[in-house]
Order: structure tokens, then C-alpha cells, then sequence
């Protein structure tokens, strides 16, 4: 699948913004100090037996204690933005719109947003990266609650915008809209945990969390266009993530049907409404039927309204798949999307790219070039930013490799090249690139095994010290980027 291609080093535009991400519960530690409250990923990650190989974000990186010497680092390494995310309970420690402010909280992130300006460094602020207050579960079941969540999340936006906006120029309302609803309330992998018990032909709730989640962005973008943005002048949106899907059997056309469908199953169920202001893709309301909720007319109002004022794509995208039509047996379990098979392999045996130390996340940047078309034809009006894209290298555990990432390397390369063909050859606009992530650290239900960091981190000790992938990142932005 053509992974055996050199990095080219091809160029990339004369602004193209690069910098690193990360979320709070990954890397702040410093679960309980100041005042913070507990998210759904504190009470997770202590259940028993484990669901997260042991381990919690409890310390993390230690990054509450670091931001000086964190930041000074990223501007060492030549970046000039950064995406975080804030910790709604550190902000709210209960979370909802009656509840007390943390000023402690308050003033933690201050100080970070203040040290990367010092240091050159534009922030882009991820209001939602999974960590939600656990009280709002409790109180009502968080996203299963559309109007409670909504009021609580437009609350804490505005408190937000409020506080920080005078100097955070780009909003994100959520990380991830798809792994909240399917991990978090299909397959139970990430907090709060929940499983389709009974079959997936009876489970409402990740259409009701995805329903909800639609609805409270576009509530909260159009708080911000109101409010905010005639003042503050930033910009918002939302991030999606998505593999791209190959058919299995190109020659087959049941799989190239399965690899569309999966990929609206994936990306146009909330890029559809959010960025079309329109109802979800057709093949989702055949398939799912009345589990899928209704938009009433005042819902699509908004969506049509807020659609507009989206200003960018949120791209996070690490690998590629081959998408098969399951026609010899009956849906699995958990099974959602029309019984459709997803495989590293396709039906001459070839794989999709050779893998990292995470079996699902392969080299496969051809594959990314396809997706940044599939989004671009789709949501035209819209420039994408890579808000993520990295990978965890095979034998990384070793202190030699994990210095010298020539997986990492070679990844980058290609993805970069990938991203220099959409745009040159294909006409896409592509804003900038995050590189996930800025070091290693909690990587949710795996534990702090795989390292997707071009900074290592000595959990020991703490201790940081960057990977050749993060002077590469450093040298091969400067170098292509060109004077066009
Ligand atoms: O750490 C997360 C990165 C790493 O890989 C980050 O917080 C997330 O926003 C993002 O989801 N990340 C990520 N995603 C890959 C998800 C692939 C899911 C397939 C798992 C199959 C077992």
C-alpha cells in the first residue's frame, strides 16, 4: 500500500502554524490539590478491578507543577501554538451553573496562558477533553440529560470566554464527539464506562449523548458569536476524529459502500449538523431507526445559524482501516454501523501499513491524504486544522529508541508530505498541525504504555527529554516551510 515510500520533505505554506496538544487529565496530575473537584476520569480510573491497566492520572506528568519549564521547552523546540485543554472541575469543581468558582483554578490556567504568550506561543483552548464533572453525572446522568448538560455547558463556556478570552484567540467546544459517545457509552472503554448490554439494536444512548453534545456546541458557538466575538475577535469550532476507510475488496461494491457509510458513520454524523446545519446522514437514520433522536425545527434553526460561524475543521487523525460488509453472520454485539468489518488487512493479504505499538494505529498516509479530500468535498467551505496526528513507536519502552524515534520520524515525514500533496496538488486549505502529543503521558484506558510524546517522560522522576522526532518536527517545519 505503497508504505515503503522515502519521506520527500515536501513544502508546506509560508504560515503553516505548527505546535503540540495535549488534555489536562493526561498530563496535569494534581488530581485533588487547590480546590479541584472530581471528574468522571478521577472516579474511573480508580474503579475495581481496573479498567485503565492500574494506573491513573493522579500525577500524571506533574504538569500543574512544570508550566514554566514546559513551555519554555515547546518554545525551544520552535512551536508557536498549543493545544491544551482546561479541566472543567478544577474551573467548577461541581460542575454545574449553581455551583461555586474556583479562583485557584482559575488562576492556574491564567498563568499557563500567560507564560506561552510570553514565549510567543498562541493558545488553542479545548473547553471539553473528556474529564466532565463527576457530580453532573450523579445529579443526572450528564450527556443523557440534553437540556441539564446543555445549561451547565453553556455556564461554563461563558465563564470561559469570560475569563480567558481576552487573550485565547481559538476555541474548541469538544474533543471528540464520537469516542465520548461510542467509548464512553457502547463499548465502556473510557469513563463514565457505559455498555450495550442488551444488544445494539436496543441502545439509545450514544445517539442520545452524540444528540447532545451536537446541541450543546451550537449552543455555546452562538453564545460566543453574541457575546463574545464581536470583542474578543476569535474563532471556534469542534474537533472530529476519523480513520479513513479503504474497501476490503475494491472490486467488491457492498465494501466500497461499507468504507462511505463507515466513514458518515464516523465523521458526517456530527459534521453533517454541526458544519451543514443539516439532520444526520441518511444512512444513519435507515440504520439505527427511532434510537436515533429528532432535531425539532427550533434545533435546526440553531444548527443552520451556528453552521456558519464554525470557522475551521478539527481534524485528529492517526491511521486507515479496510472497511468489509459482513454478509455471512449476524451483527456483533455492539455492532452499530449496518454490520461492517474493520481490518488492517485487505482481501489480497496486503496490510494497510506497517504498525506502531498500538495494533489499530498503522503508517498509512495515503490514506490521509484520502480523508483530508473525503472532509474537504464535504464541509467546503471549511479550512481543516490537524489538531492531532502521532503515533506510539514499536519498542519504545527502551530508553534508545524512545530517544531516537525513527518510526516517529519516518510517520511524521510521510504525514507532512501527505498533507503537502492535499494542498499543492489537490487545493486544500490546510491551516496548521498539532502533533499529538507534546510528550508522553496517561493515554486513558491504555495506562501510560503507549508514548505518543516527542518528549519523554521519566515517570520516576518526572523528568523530560526530547526525542529526535521533536528537533525533527523543529528543523522540518522551518526548512519547509516556503515563502508562498
Ligand atoms: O490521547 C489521545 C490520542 C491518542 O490516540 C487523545 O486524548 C485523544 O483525543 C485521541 O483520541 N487520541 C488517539 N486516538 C486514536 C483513537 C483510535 C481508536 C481506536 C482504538 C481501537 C482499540
Amino acid at each position: 500500500m505503497g508504505y515503503n515510500l522515502p519521506v520527500e520533505n515536501l513544502k508546506l505554506p509560508a504560515v503553516f502554524t505548527y505546535g503540540s496538544a495535549t488534555a489536562a487529565y493526561q498530563i496535569e496530575g494534581a488530581a485533588d490539590r487547590d480546590g479541584k473537584g472530581k471528574s468522571i476520569w478521577d472516579v474511573y480510573t480508580h474503579l475495581e478491578p481496573s479498567r485503565t491497566n492500574g494506573e491513573n492520572g493522579d500525577v500524571a506528568c506533574g504538569h500543574y507543577d512544570r508550566v514554566q519549564d514546559d513551555v519554555k521547552l515547546m518554545a525551544d523546540l520552535g512551536m508557536k501554538t498549543y493545544r491544551m485543554s482546561l479541566s472543567w472541575t478544577r474551573i467548577i469543581p461541581l460542575g454545574g451553573r449553581h455551583d461555586p468558582v474556583n479562583e485557584v483554578g482559575i488562576a492556574f490556567y491564567d498563568k499557563l496562558i500567560d507564560a506561552l504568550l510570553e514565549h510567543g506561543i498562541q493558545p488553542s483552548v479545548t473547553l471539553y477533553h473528556w474529564d466532565a464533572p463527576q457530580t453532573l453525572y450523579e445529579r443526572y446522568g450528564l450527556f443523557l440529560d440534553t437540556a441539564e448538560f446543555r445549561a451547565d455547558f453553556e455556564h461554563y463556556a461563558r465563564l470561559c470566554f469570560s475569563r480567558f478570552g481576552d487573550r485565547v484567540k481559538t476555541w474548541i467546544t469538544f474533543n471528540e464527539p464520537y469516542i465520548i459517545s461510542i467509548f464512553g457509552h457502547l463499548n465502556g472503554t473510557l469513563a463514565p464506562g457505559h455498555c450495550a448490554e442488551r444488544g445494539s439494536d436496543t441502545v439509545r444512548e450514544p445517539w442520545r449523548v452524540g444528540h447532545t453534545l451536537i446541541l450543546s456546541h451550537a449552543a455555546v458557538t452562538a453564545i460566543y458569536a453574541d457575546e463574545f466575538q464581536p470583542t474578543q475577535q476569535g474563532r471556534i469550532s469542534i474537533v472530529l476524529n476519523g480513520h479513513f476507510y479503504e474497501p476490503f475488496d475494491r472490486s467488491n461494491p457492498a465494501d466500497i459502500a461499507a468504507a462511505q457509510t463507515r466513514l458518515e458513520f464516523y465523521i458526517a454524523w456530527f459534521g453533517d449538523p454541526v458544519f451543514l446545519g443539516r439532520d444526520y446522514p441518511a444512512c444513519m437514520r435507515v440504520y439505527l431507526g427511532d434510537r436515533l433522536p429528532v432535531f425539532t425545527e427550533d434545533d435546526l434553526d440553531l444548527l443552520r445559524a451556528t453552521s456558519k460561524i464554525n470557522s475551521f475543521y478539527g481534524m485528529n487523525h492517526y491511521s486507515s482501516k479496510f472497511a468489509r460488509q459482513i454478509t455471512d453472520r449476524p451483527p456483533a454485539k455492539d455492532d452499530w454501523t449496518s454490520n461492517i468489518e474493520e481490518l488492517s488487512t485487505n482481501i489480497h493479504g496486503e496490510e494497510i501499513g506497517p504498525a506502531s505499538s498500538s495494533a489499530w494505529l498503522r503508517i498509512a498516509p495515503t490514506g490521509f491524504r484520502k480523508l483530508l479530500n473525503w472532509v474537504s468535498s464535504r464541509y467546503p467551505h471549511l479550512p481543516i486544522i490537524i489538531t492531532e496526528n502521532g503515533c506510539p513507536c514499536p519498542g519504545e519502552t527502551d530508553m534508545e529508541v524512545a530517544k531516537d524515534d525513527q518510526f516517529r520520524q519516518r510517520y511524521l515525514g510521510l504525514y507532512l508530505d501527505a498533507i503537502s500533496r492535499a494542498i499543492y496538488e489537490d487545493g486544500i486549505e490546510v491551516q496548521g498541525y498539532y502533533v499529538w502529543s507534546l510528550m508522553d503521558n496517561f493515554e486513558w484506558s491504555a495506562g501510560y504504555g503507549p508514548r505518543f510524546g516527542i518528549i519523554h517522560v521519566d515517570y520516576d522522576t518526572l523528568g523530560r527529554t526530547p526525542k529526535n522526532s521533536a528537533y525533527y518536527l523543529r528543523d522540518t517545519m522551518e526548512q519547509r516551510r516556503g515563502t508562498s
